[in-house]
C-alpha cells in the first residue's frame, strides 16, 4: 500500500465555531469534558516555507462533550509570532529548524537576542487555573478554553530565567503541584527544577543543577520522591547557536561516547540523589516511573540514536512511503547502590506518544500504555496500541489510510480497573480527506463511536482532556 501523508503535512486555514459534529454509535453518557489538542497547521507564510514539523504556526483543536454530542471549534493560536507573521507576509521569528530570511548577521542577532518565538504548537495545560499553550521556548499563551479565542502571552510570577523548557509538565496529585524545569544556557549551565503549587502562578525552584553539557530533552519523569531526568548525549551547542545564526535544531550535537546519563533528584530536599550511567539513546517520551523497594524504574520510548529530529524535516514527511526511525520501550532499573542503569524491553513493538491513566497511576507502578505504532513497520503511525506491559499483550485499532493522533485516556468516573474508561484520538483519512474523532472503550479497544469533523486536520502533537 502506498503511504502518503503529505495532507498530514499540509496547512488547513479553515476555523470553526462550535459545530455539532455528526455522530455514529453513542458516546458514554459520564463522558462531559473538553479534549483540546494542539498542533502545527500552518506550514507557509506567503512565499516562505517552514521547513520541520515543528515549526508550523499552531491550532488548537477543542472537543467538547455534553449531553451525548461533540463540539468542535479550531483556531489558529494568535500569538506574536502568528500575528506578526501575517502582518509582514513572512516569516518573523526563528524556529526550531527554519530561520527567516535575513543577512548572515541578521540571522546572528536574532538568535544572539533571544526574542523566542510564541508559537506555542505542541500541548497545552491548566496553571493557575488559565488554559496555556506551550512550545520548548519559555513563552506560554494564554487562551480562553471556550471560544479559543488567545489571550496574551502569560508570565509566571517569578523571575526564574532560561531558554528551552518543556511542553510535558507533570502534576503531583498528592502534593498538588505542577512540576517542570527549564534549562539555561552559558558559560555555566544549569536545570533549574521548579514546582508551581496549587493555586499559584510561581515557580519555585527545587533545585538548579549544573551541568556542563546541557542536554536536548523534551521530556523527563516523576516518582513518588523524585525527578528523573535522561540525559541523552544530545548536546546543546550554545556557542554554536550564538556565534552561527542556523535555526536551533542544527546545534544540537549528537556525542555518543557520553552515553545517557540519568539524574535523579529528591522532590522534598532538592537534593541530588545521583548519577546512572546508561548506554547512549535518545527519547521524546517518558512513559511512566515509579518506585519499587528504594529503586526506580524508568519507562522510556528509546530511539537508538537521535536521526529521529531530521527525519521529521517536512520535505521528508511528505515524500511517498517515507521511512521513519523506529524507538523500543524500554524499562530501565536504577539502583541507588550501583552507577548504571540496565535496561529491559517492555514490548518487541514500536509505539510513540505514550500515554497513561495519569491521574491515578502516574509515577506509581502500573500496567497499561496506549500509544501509535506502525503497521508497516516503517516507523510511520498508523495504528493506535494498547499494551499490557505485564502480559506484553497488545490490542490495535488499524485501518488503511487512516492516521489516528496520540491516544487521550479518559477514565471512567468511579473507575476500578486502571483501563476502565475511552481512549480519545482524532483520525486523518487521507482517501475522504477528513478526520474523525475516534473514541474507543479502553477495556477492549473496540469502537464505540465516531464523529465527522468538517475538514482535515494536519497531525497534531499533544492535547489534554478537562474535566
Ligand atoms: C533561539 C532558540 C526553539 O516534539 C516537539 C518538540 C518541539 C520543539 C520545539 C518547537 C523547539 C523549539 C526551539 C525555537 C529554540 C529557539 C533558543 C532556545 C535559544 C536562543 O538563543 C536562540 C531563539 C533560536
Ligand atoms: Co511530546
Amino acid at each position: 500500500m502506498e503511504i502518503d501523508l503529505t495532507l498530514g503535512f499540509s496547512t488547513l486555514e479553515n476555523e470553526v465555531d462550535n459545530q455539532v459534529l455528526p455522530l455514529t454509535g453513542q458516546i458514554p453518557h459520564w463522558l462531559s469534558g473538553t479534549l483540546i489538542r494542539n498542533g502545527a497547521a500552518k506550514f507557509e507564510v506567503g512565499e516562505e516555507q517552514y521547513q520541520h514539523w515543528f515549526d508550523g504556526l499552531a491550532m488548537l483543536h477543542r472537543f467538547s462533550f455534553q449531553r451525548g454530542e461533540i463540539v468542535y471549534s479550531n483556531k489558529f493560536l494568535r500569538g506574536k509570532t502568528f500575528n506578526r507573521a501575517m502582518a509582514a507576509g513572512r516569516i518573523v521569528y526563528p524556529e526550531f529548524a527554519t530561520m527567516p530570511n535575513r543577512s548572515r548577521l541578521g540571522k546572528i542577532y536574532l538568535n544572539a537576542s533571544q526574542q523566542f518565538t510564541d508559537n506555542a504548537s505542541v500541548n497545552v495545560t491548566k496553571t493557575d487555573g488559565r488554559f496555556l499553550a506551550m512550545t520548548e521556548t519559555p513563552p506560554r499563551v494564554e487562551f480562553d478554553p471556550t471560544t479559543l479565542r488567545t489571550i496574551g502571552q502569560f508570565n509566571y510570577h517569578d523571575k526564574i530565567s532560561g531558554q528551552l523548557t518543556t511542553v510535558h509538565p507533570h502534576y503531583d496529585y498528592q502534593r498538588q503541584e505542577e512540576i517542570n524545569y527549564i534549562t539555561r544556557f552559558s558559560i555555566s549551565s544549569s536545570y533549574n527544577i521548579y514546582r508551581i503549587k496549587k493555586g499559584s502562578a510561581q515557580r519555585q525552584l527545587i533545585t538548579s543543577v549544573p551541568v556542563k553539557y546541557a542536554s536536548y530533552m523534551h521530556s523527563f519523569a516523576i516518582t513518588e520522591n523524585h525527578i528523573i531526568l535522561a540525559q541523552f548525549p544530545l548536546i546543546i551547542n550554545h556557542y554554536k547557536l550564538l556565534l552561527t545564526g542556523t535555526p536551533f535544531v542544527q546545534n544540537l550535537q549528537w556525542q555518543p561516547e557520553r552515553g545517557t546519563i540519568f539524574l535523579v533528584v529528591h522532590k522534598d530536599s532538592g537534593r541530588v540523589k545521583g548519577y546512572f550511567q546508561a548506554e547512549a539513546f535518545f527519547a521524546f517520551h517518558h512513559i511512566n516511573a515509579f518506585e519499587v523497594s528504594g529503586d526506580l524504574v524508568v519507562d522510556i520510548v528509546a530511539y537508538p540514536d537521535a536521526s529521529i529530529m531530521t527525519a521529521l524535516y517536512l520535505e521528508k514527511l511528505r515524500m511517498k512511503n517515507p521511512q521513519l526511525p523506529r524507538a523500543e520501550i524500554r524499562r530501565y532499573y536504577i539502583n541507588f547502590t550501583s552507577p548504571y542503569a540496565d535496561y529491559r524491553l517492555l514490548s518487541q513493538d514500536f509505539l510513540e506518544f505514550p500515554r497513561i491513566n495519569y491521574r491515578h497511576y502516574n509515577g506509581k507502578e502500573y500496567c497499561i500504555v496506549y500509544g501509535l505504532s506502525d503497521h508497516y513497520a516503517n516507523g510511520v503511525n498508523n495504528k493506535l496500541v494498547k499494551l499490557d506491559t505485564q502480559k506484553s499483550k497488545t490490542l490495535s485499532w488499524y485501518s488503511d489510510h487512516q492516521y489516528p493522533s496520540e491516544p487521550v485516556f479518559v477514565p471512567a468516573p468511579e473507575a476500578e480497573r486502571e483501563d476502565e474508561g475511552v481512549v480519545l484520538s482524532v483520525v486523518l483519512d487521507t482517501q475522504a480527506k477528513c478526520s474523525f474523532l475516534l473514541v474507543l472503550d479502553a477495556l477492549s479497544f473496540k469502537e464505540m463511536a465516531r464523529a465527522q469533523i468538517p475538514h482535515p486536520i494536519p497531525f497534531t502533537s499533544h492535547g489534554q482532556y478537562f474535566e
